[in-house]
């Protein structure tokens, strides 16, 4: 293994030496080679305990000259070795100039400046500006910042950086030059540059104050039309935001660009949002529903981060969840208003479940606010955003929406322009609203998933309901804050109001604060025993202990208004199901309670027809691996297949019904109703293939042939895939011909393929690597291949004789030489051998210290491969 990247940590964080007040940059733009000037105003630190000399990071730089307050430094006067440049006897406050060379079209990696296709583009966070100049890249460095690019007009007759556009003119030697002020102090992570032949749509959005901004949308020639959906997006966002938090766009243009070679989904740099183009880009024609509310959420995000991010940054890497966490939650209340409601949180629900507690349980858990790393790439991950987000949640349930709304108008106000932590955050909302909310600290500083174990009592007598709620927080730590939601109903499914105390107003949702090891709570004024809802709405990131019966189960998936507690009981059908002794056939209790809450699901499921797909919907063999006691993925297939049988003998005829009923949709923008009921045909059509319904084949030719959207068509796709035999071959062969020349359609087209459950899969997507329209050098190619097979397919990957890790781990090595970030994404499944049988684990194992023992691994994919090995160990 190479040498490990240093460990940084936490507490070891000492402010910078030297200050830059303002940084002047100047491009000669070329795709082969640019030349970057800078001129950085220095000073030093009246605020830093120690007097460091200068150093400014830089990495892969070709250093042509350098100069100090003019005059060109002489060799014993600087040093430039691996990680930048060292000035020997800076004054208190200095000029420093230097020029570099760089290659942007030999830049696989992506980071810093690169070429893609004829543009050329930045990606900075978290630390690739060194890659473009030398500069004290961290984020408590905050520069005003001037850009001057200069370039070929016919090459690049579009050349955009931060800030507002300035001067512009034709050099006498041809060429164009233009300049940009960025009138914002920023850190160095939010530089951006584009440059290229681009078409531009224009929208624009007059702010609450009056004032008219330009919004421009920028992408390759002949995309313009797929623009609209994020315009609109962004202007709504806009809106939004001055609405929701009183908060208004700075800059006199804000620009939007889609790239087609984007290792990441979306950067958030200042006045320049710079986009995956499958984030951006869609039409009626080509994008799914999926494709059109990501394009929502992530345009909202990215607008969003011009103040929880940029306008208010981070101190250090270590407070990333302090922007992505909070800026994830304001995504969240955006779209959740829109009108996708119980949808969205659902998903967010999912996402936590499905991805972020396994995470947190794992080899690379860490906490929210991480106490070290060695390679902060590894650390945008589910826990930093979606766990975040649900931090910020929680402050916001406990406080009410009037005082969480009073916090972030202190938050924003005494920290604009600087860079701050998560203790001033929080310190913010307690100074505006009074409320002592240090114990949520330990949330970001705690790895682990609480578990609050609920159980409950009856007293006829009284007419009274006792529930107890105990909560263990992981790894024995102090019992953490926080706001879990309850209702009650009773056995046939009716709310019942909560009365706290006794003569007290009901209500139909009440939010207890937990802050205790254990705590009591008793709702008065109940006839019966009820049934309890708890944590509606997912009202805290906890895991959830109650001995639910199979019937309460069934009454809460039916009657319960609240998607996370109806997707949380059919959860707990699931894996009672596929863990019933005797195996799920015959008279399991469960797998007859799933049965019949799947048939009451149907019936209701025109209420929230989105809600209802994602009920409908299985979890996959990798899921239930982790969610219940099986550990050997083939036979938790089995078991999966064995319920999905059951379900369709029971209501086959109803799903196909339903099917019927949301008949066929015309394409467009999906609105919640439409893309709902989209979503519900395609989840009776699965469930119809996978219960083996006679006649569910036909159907999804029937379908695929009549689609009139993407949706539809790669719904029915993806299940024909999973067959062998002329038919499927025929109708891949000219699904690809067809979409041949729209990259994002043809990564569905991998995808599809990667997924499917034949047993030759792996040998098919190996071939699929040789293809010519696949490159390891596109990484939304490689996510749709060979990261699809790998977190996409657990029947495949998960093969037993261990074939399936190996492929990935031989495509992990050779993309690491190209783009090590993306390599150490792909690696992650290799990591999560402990849910595993012994033979799998050891295989995966096995495979980890291949990739580790490999020459010239990069830090990235070297810090989890020792992460996950450790944990072996242990
Ligand atoms: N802040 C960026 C993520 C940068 C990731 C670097 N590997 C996008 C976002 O979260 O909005
Ligand atoms: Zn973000």
């Amino acid at each position: 293994m190479a040498d490990r990247p240093p460990l940084h940590r936490r507490d070891a964080y000492t402010p910078p030496p030297f200050l830059v007040d303002r940084a002047f940059l100047c491009f000669e733009l070329d795709l082969a080679q640019t030349r970057v000037h800078s001129r950085l105003c220095l000073r030093r630190n009246p605020d830093a305990p120690v007097r460091a000399g200068l150093h400014l990071d830089g990495q892969d730089l070709t250093l042509e000259a350098v100069a100090l307050d003019g005059e060109p430094l002489a060799c014993g006067r600087y040093r430039y070795q691996g990680d930048g440049l060292e000035i020997h006897g800076a004054p208190e406050r200095c000029e420093l100039e230097t020029r570099v060379v760089l290659q942007p079209q030999a830049n696989t990696a992506l980071m810093g400046l690169y070429a893609a296709g004829g543009m050329l583009c930045t990606q900075c966070e978290p630390e690739a500006f060194r890659r473009i100049t030398f500069f004290p890249d961290r984020p408590d460095v905050l520069a005003v910042f001037r850009t001057e690019l200069i370039g070929d007009p016919r090459r690049f007759p579009v050349m955009l950086a931060n800030g507002n556009p300035g001067q512009r003119e034709v050099l006498p030697d041809g060429r164009h030059r233009v300049v940009w002020e960025d009138p914002f102090p920023k850190p160095a992570y939010l530089f951006a540059l584009v440059a290229g032949e681009l078409e531009a749509v224009s929208a624009e959005h007059v702010t609450g104050s009056g004032r008219r901004v330009p919004l421009r949308l920028y992408v390759e020639p002949g995309n313009g039309g797929r623009g609209g959906h994020a315009l609109d997006a962004l202007r709504r966002a806009m809106a939004w935001e001055e609405a929701r938090y009183g908060l208004e766009y700075d800059l006199e243009v804000l620009d939007l660009v889609a790239v087609s070679r984007y290792t990441m989904g979306a950067m958030e740099n200042k006045g320049l949002l710079v986009f995956n183009d499958r984030y951006l880009l869609a039409d009626p024609a080509t994008a799914t529903d999926r494709d059109y509310r990501d394009i929502e959420a992530l345009v909202a995000h990215e607008y969003l981060h011009n103040w929880s991010g940029n306008r208010v940054t981070g101190r250090d890497w270590f407070q990333l969840a302090l922007k992505e966490g909070f800026t994830v939650f304001r995504e969240q209340q955006f779209v959740t208003e829109q009108g996708w409601g119980g949808a969205r949180r659902l998903e967010d629900m999912q996402v936590l479940r499905r991805r972020q507690f396994p995470e947190d349980a794992g080899p690379l858990r860490h906490p929210v606010r991480p106490a070290a790393y060695r390679e902060i790439e590894n650390f945008y991950t589910d826990t930093v955003y979606a766990k975040g987000a649900e931090i910020v949640r929680m402050l916001a349930l406990c406080l009410g929406e009037a005082r969480f709304r009073s916090g972030t108008d202190r938050y924003f106000r005494d920290h604009d322009g600087t860079a701050v932590t998560v203790e001033d955050f929080l310190a913010a909302l307690s100074a505006a609203t009074g409320e002592p909310l240090a114990g949520f600290l330990a949330w970001y500083d705690e790895a682990g998933t609480p578990e609050l174990a609920c159980r409950g009592r009856f007293d006829a007598g009284k007419g009274v309901y006792t529930l107890e709620v105990r909560q263990s927080p992981p790894a024995g730590g102090a019992p953490r804050p926080l706001p879990l939601a309850i209702g009650l109903r009773d056995a046939d499914g009716a709310p019942l109001p909560v009365c706290l105390g006794p003569g007290q107003e009901g209500a139909d949702t009440r939010v207890l604060p937990i802050t205790e090891s254990v705590q009591e709570f008793h709702c008065h004024g109940l006839d019966s025993a009820p049934v309890p809802v708890l944590l509606r709405g997912f009202s805290a990131p906890v895991r959830l202990d109650f001995p639910y019966t199979p019937d309460e189960l069934v009454t809460l998936a039916i009657h319960e208004d609240d998607a996370c507690v109806r997707w949380d009981a059919v959860q707990r059908l699931v894996v009672a199901a596929v863990s019933e002794p005797g195996g799920p056939r015959g008279q399991a209790p469960a797998l007859t309670a799933l049965a019949e809450a799947f048939a009451g699901i149907l019936e209701r499921a025109d209420a929230a027809p989105l809600v209802a797909a994602e009920l409908l919907t299985l979890p996959d063999a990798g899921a239930l691996v982790r969610e219940s006691t099986l550990d050997d993925v083939a036979a938790a297939d089995a078991a999966l297949a064995a319920v999905a049988r059951h379900v369709v003998e029971r209501s086959g005829a109803a799903l196909e019904a339903v099917y019927e009923a949301c008949g066929a949709t015309a394409p467009g923008p999906p609105d919640p109703q439409r893309a709902g009921r989209r979503a519900l045909r395609n989840a009776c059509l699965a469930r119809l293939w996978h219960g083996g319904r006679a006649g569910a084949f036909e159907r999804c030719l029937e379908q695929f042939r009549w689609a009139t959207n993407m949706t539809d068509r790669l719904a029915a796709l993806g299940l024909l895939a999973h067959h062998e035999g002329d038919t499927v071959a025929a109708l891949l062969a000219a699904f690809r011909e067809r979409w041949a020349g729209e990259p994002l359609v043809l990564d569905q087209w991998f995808a599809i393929q990667a997924r499917s459950r034949r047993a030759d899969t792996l040998e098919r997507v190996r071939a699929l690597c040789a293809d010519p329209a696949f490159s390891l050098e596109a990484p939304n190619r490689v996510r749709a291949l060979v990261a699809s097979f790998a977190t996409g397919n657990p029947l495949r990957f998960h093969a037993a004789d261990g074939a399936g890790y190996r492929f990935l781990a031989d495509r992990v090595l050779a993309l690491d030489a190209l783009n090590p970030p993306l390599a150490a994404e792909l690696l992650r499944p290799l990591t999560e051998g402990h849910w595993h049988e012994a033979g799998r684990r050891a295989r995966m194992r096995a495979e980890l210290e291949r990739v580790g023992a490999a020459p010239d691994l990069s830090g990235g994919c070297a810090e989890i491969v020792t992460l996950a090995l450790k944990e072996g160990e242990g």
